[in-house]
């Protein structure tokens, strides 16, 4: 089982509010469908916000552990990041993928330690019955705290270790993991080897950038991928593009 991640950054127009690449998108979209068309390969979908959600997060002070208890602002991020969803799962349906929504917000919470509990019982039944499940981050309820943001990645890794997935897949706007001259690094198997070239996001991200990525998938047990659209293909395919962190 594959769990992939499209991330926000490269299905949207990151810097302008509430924009999709739809070229992108689509490109994303094709792939997946041939992947399944060509082996059955059971795949669990997960897209980050880009410019849906993040903007409105960061407009109502929220992240992943500053919270709002405000239903207005809950609903505007809620609604920001299943308009995206939406997208998504048109683009996917439209080339006869059976992808269909699984909304973190009416299903995940965090704990009073700000632990994400993410139930995965439908998404395993879903998988299970032929669909493709798709998720998305989103606000979820925090104990102690109102909501807060959880993000894709989270997301990730959750569904990656709780499903017991083969590879994890992270689709980027670069490349892979870059280092100091801007080469992709082949693979990273410890944190403090790459700490000094992992910067932070450059556009509002309220869930934190590469540094982040690198420090969840190293904990898993998968073989995790971080690469370009213009490689998703050969990752679905098998292949390891880009930065492999194992
Ligand atoms: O783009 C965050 O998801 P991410 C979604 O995967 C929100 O970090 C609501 C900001």
């Amino acid at each position: 089982m594959i769990v992939l991640k499209l991330g926000g950054s490269v299905i949207t127009e990151k810097d302008r509010a509430e924009t999709l690449d739809g070229d992108a998108l689509s490109r994303a979209a094709d792939a997946i469908a041939a992947a399944l068309e060509n082996d059955r390969e059971n795949f669990v979908i997960v897209h980050g916000g880009g410019s849906f959600g993040h903007h409105n997060a960061s407009e109502h002070g929220v992240s992943t552990t500053a919270g709002t208890r405000d239903a207005n602002a809950v609903l505007d991020i809620h609604g920001a990041m299943t308009t995206l969803n939406r997208f998504v799962l048109s683009r996917l349906l439209e080339r006869g993928v059976g992808a269909v929504p699984v909304h973190p917000f009416s299903t995940a919470h965090r704990d009073g330690e700000g632990r994400l509990e993410l139930p995965t019982g439908q998404v395993e039944t879903m998988l299970a019955e032929g669909f493709v499940p798709v998720l998305h981050g989103d606000v979820i309820a925090h104990a102690g705290a109102g909501a807060t943001v959880v993000s894709g990645d989270e997301l990730v890794a959750t569904l990656a270790r709780d499903l017991e997935a083969d590879r994890v897949g992270l689709c980027s706007t670069v490349p892979g993991v870059l280092d100091e001259g801007d080469a992709v690094i082949d693979r990273i198997d410890e944190f403090d080897a790459v700490a000094d070239v992992l910067g932070a996001s450059d556009a509002t991200d309220v869930t934190g950038g590469m540094a982040g990525k690198v420090r969840t998938l190293l904990e898993l047990e998968a073989k995790a991928s971080i690469f370009g659209l213009e490689s998703l293909e050969s990752f679905l395919e098998g292949a390891a593009p880009g930065t492999t962190i194992d």
